[in-house]
């Protein structure tokens, strides 16, 4: 398939220059012969291979910046959630049909050698996804830019069933080596920790700050090449790898312990040891504090004393660079940086702040207010003294300025504090990368609304300028051209090329809804989909479903703020009036439920929802009165490489959460953009989504967000819901009398329900009337096909506004001014 005639790799080689590279990476890369190599050396040589290619074209790309110095802009986040490469790489080089001419002929099928990657799981959802298709649709757009994270040594856990229970295994991505990355230890970066701040007099007699350490890590750059779609630019993802530092080992080891010296070593590489598997809701922990700092201290460094050529002067910095905060976890980036100016290069308090306060900016991507990070001051005091004392001078000059905005106002000022007095003493990290950011963005339309009218609103008022929204996007090249190649063939036919590029030409398929021979051939392109997702969860986890079915689609992290309990009681409630003789078996919808997510560890409810929902599977799909026509399918491990075959085969996008909740969602996008239909409330994107598609097209239940509201200060009580609504009863009583539990009717089945009708914090009750009429419009409209169809095309053509191309250019706009 080809997407554009703009210039490619493709063009300069030819199938025998690839081969004879291939070749070359078997033996001499690889050390084996090709009739002796396993999968993994083919992998791994054609990694090498298309790695080469790229090569050159990001020392292009590296020259050119190094020339021009243009502002660019340094994307910083703990999570990038990239999914495997090689796919993505030959896509955006233009080698795919050479690679896989030239592997045929050798008797190798490609197809075998993807499969063979691990994908790099270094985030835990939407975040970190998010950051994925920015670096992407960033280096698309041609921005000069360099991502800075952290190379987790495992990533994001494994997901097991074990008897319907989550079971997590390290993900040991690394196994068989990576391809994709450089590791340059001969520029690494030291890291302290810990110690002491000084005071010390100059011999003009200034006083001065000093921090004194007590312990350092040293930073191991590893650097990625991100391509450009098929544009000759190859930008950098470069992530940290932590190291003892040689010095600390000697001192112990010359000291004569040669174990602890070691002991040293481990507690050094710990940094980069792991991802912390919570989505949406932080720990608090230090050695994530320690990660945090880590990774932002190593990339400010890295991009001043590296990246800036030599003589940079710093207070030039704005314009030419910002770095962009991803959420609050880099927001320590924001002392740091005023330390290496004040301590480091002796500047003034007030020329730092004035350099500190437009380089950076900040996006939020939360509403839940327990998500928002705070550190209690003794563990940042305790692991970083010196950024303690400038957070608490920035605190003070800032609440000066509210003073003087809101003379005698002394609540606000309380409020408004970038240190929260209870329950114990704490850093807001969110308020200090507000006070810091020259922008502050959420990430959907109500979304930065909520944040100026509710969880900022004094920041809001204080400065209105600052705030501004960017909605999310997904890059459209992992999403629609590799995910669903026969959706994107069949709509190059329709509209030409182009579109991968420029996704609101997707308008151009509009008048094609109305043809009759275009929507048979989309709905081929779903069904066979639809056998590919089951071919794979067939091949994957022994799940058979059948082709035909719907594809109902409920995947996102496990949080009860999404609901994922809702659809639960939409799936027993059709069940308990099916087998209660209600509802005739044969006007019930065949369906396949698919639900993927993991959920954090240690949040015990998440995890007992996913024991619920596989016991309701388990008796479900073994019940053959049913003839077939229910199906709950959940796969364990969702992860980026499932996701790409499920979003296309999908007919029905659940997004369900409480309105005022979920920040945007982005896996809505992708359900849209690949021609299904989405039931869902209005929250988030969804919001933006229903506006762009139209009303006949989506289907919208429930409470909006001033609904919700009103609820909660009238005084929400869910057992008037459970009380009043016979299915709802009926199915939560089913639920509790341990009908898909073998008779188990204690343990997480009467917490789970329990905890629904007595207190609902998401208000799933309240909304379970809504969500089971919008199923009722769901199946009405799907027993019409050709109505259905026409929905579906309508959706793929009015959502080209969510590329993340578009919000790549939104932020150019609105916040990088680049
Ligand atoms: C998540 C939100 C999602 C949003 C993604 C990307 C966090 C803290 N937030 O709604 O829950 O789509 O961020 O912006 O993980």
């Amino acid at each position: 398939m080809t997407h554009t005639s703009a210039p490619s790799a493709a063009r300069e080689h030819t199938v025998e220059s690839f081969t004879r590279e291939f070749l070359r990476e078997v033996n001499f890369g690889q050390g084996v012969d090709l009739d002796r190599a396993s999968t993994n050396d083919k992998y791994l040589a054609l990694a090498r291979t298309v790695r080469a290619y790229l090569t050159t074209r990001w020392l292009e790309t590296l020259r050119t910046q190094r020339r021009e110095q243009k502002k660019a802009v340094a994307y910083m986040s703990a999570e990038f959630l990239l999914g495997r490469q090689l796919d993505n790489n030959l896509l955006a080089t233009d080698l795919d049909d050479i690679a896989r001419d030239s592997l045929s002929q050798l008797g190798i099928d490609l197809d075998e050698l993807r499969e063979a990657e691990i994908e790099p799981g270094l985030g835990n959802g939407g975040l970190g996804r998010l950051a994925a298709c920015f670096v992407d649709s960033l280096a698309t757009e041609n921005v000069p830019s360099i991502g800075y994270g952290i190379r987790y040594e495992y990533g994001i856990f494994r997901q097991r069933f074990e008897d319907g229970r989550q079971v997590e295994e390290p993900d040991e991505w690394l196994r068989l080596g990576s391809p994709w990355e450089m590791p340059h230890p001969e520029n690494a970066v030291n890291v302290g920790f810990g110690g002491r701040v000084e005071a010390w007099t100059d011999e003009s007699g200034r006083a001065h700050r000093r921090w004194m350490p007590d312990w350092h890590v040293t930073g191991v750059p590893y650097n990625y090449m991100v391509p450009g779609y098929r544009n000759g630019r190859v930008n950098t993802l470069r992530l940290w790898s932590a190291r003892a530092t040689q010095a600390f080992d000697l001192a112990i080891f010359n000291a004569g312990d040669y174990t602890d010296a070691v002991r040293a070593q481990t507690q050094a590489e710990n940094i980069s040891k792991v991802l912390y598997p919570e989505d949406s809701t932080p720990q608090g922990k230090e050695l994530r504090l320690q990660q945090q700092y880590f990774f932002v201290a190593c990339s400010l460094r890295d991009f001043v004393e590296k990246v800036l050529p030599e003589d940079y002067d710093l207070h030039r910095l704005p314009e030419r660079i910002t770095f962009q905060l991803n959420d609050t976890h880099p927001v320590i980036a924001v002392p740091e940086l005023m330390r290496l100016l004040i301590d480091d290069r002796g500047w003034e308090w007030e020329d730092a702040w004035a350099v500190t306060q437009k380089v950076f900016a900040y996006t939020c991507h939360t509403l839940l207010p327990e998500a928002l990070e705070v550190w209690p001051v003794d563990l940042l005091g305790r692991l970083l003294p010196r950024h303690l004392e400038i957070i608490y001078r920035i605190n003070e000059e800032f609440l000066e300025q509210v003073r003087e905005a809101f003379p005698g106002d002394m609540l606000r000022e309380r409020h408004m504090s970038i240190i929260a007095e209870e329950p114990v003493r704490s850093v807001r990290m969110a308020y200090l990368a507000t006070v810091a950011g020259s922008k502050v963005n959420g990430v959907a339309e109500l979304h930065s609304q909520l944040l100026r009218d509710k969880v900022l609103s004094d920041f809001a008022e204080m400065y209105p300028h600052k705030f501004t929204n960017v909605t999310n996007g997904v890059t459209p090249r992992r999403f629609m051209a590799l995910s669903n190649p026969r959706l994107s063939a069949l709509i190059t036919e329709a509209i030409g090329e182009g579109w991968l590029t420029d996704l609101e030409r997707l308008r151009e398929l509009e008048p094609l809804a109305d043809d009759a021979e275009f929507r048979r051939r989309f709905r081929e392109v779903k069904d066979h989909n639809r056998v590919r997702f089951a071919d794979v969860i067939a091949a994957r986890d022994g799940i058979e479903i059948s082709p035909d079915a719907m594809v109902d689609a409920m995947v996102k992290r496990l949080h009860e703020y999404k609901r994922q309990s809702l659809k639960l009681l939409h799936i027993v409630s059709l069940y308990e009036r099916i087998t209660s003789g209600a509802l005739p078996l044969a006007d019930v919808t065949p369906r396949t439920f698919v639900f993927g997510a993991k959920a954090a560890p240690g949040y015990v409810r998440a995890k007992e929802t996913i024991a619920l929902i596989n016991a309701v599977g388990r008796t479900i799909n073994a019940d053959t009165s049913l003839e077939g026509r229910l199906k709950v399918a959940f796969p364990a491990n969702y992860n980026v490489t499932l996701a790409e075959k499920l979003i296309p085969a999908a007919d029905l996008s659940e997004q369900i959460s409480l309105a005022g909740k979920e920040a945007s969602g982005t896996g809505n996008m992708k359900f849209a953009l690949n021609g299904a239909l989405t039931v869902g409330t209005d929250d988030g994107a969804n919001v933006e989504i229903r506006q762009l598609v139209g009303d006949d097209h989506f289907f919208l239940f429930g409470m909006d967000e001033p609904a919700v509201s009103d609820l909660q200060a009238s005084g929400y009580r869910s057992a008037s819901y459970y009380e009043q609504d016979r299915d709802l009863r009926a199915a939560l009583d089913m639920i509790a009398s341990g009908a898909f539990t073998g008779g188990e009717r204690g343990s997480f089945v009467s917490s789970i329900t329990g905890s629904l009708i007595e207190r609902d914090r998401f208000m799933a009750l309240a909304d379970f009337r809504a969500y089971v009429d919008a199923q009722e419009r769901v199946e009405a409209h799907w027993a019409d096909q050709e109505a259905w169809t026409r929905s579906a095309v309508l959706n793929v053509a009015r959502t080209g506004y969510f590329s993340s191309d578009r919000s790549i250019r939104d932020y150019l706009a609105r916040i990088w001014n680049a």
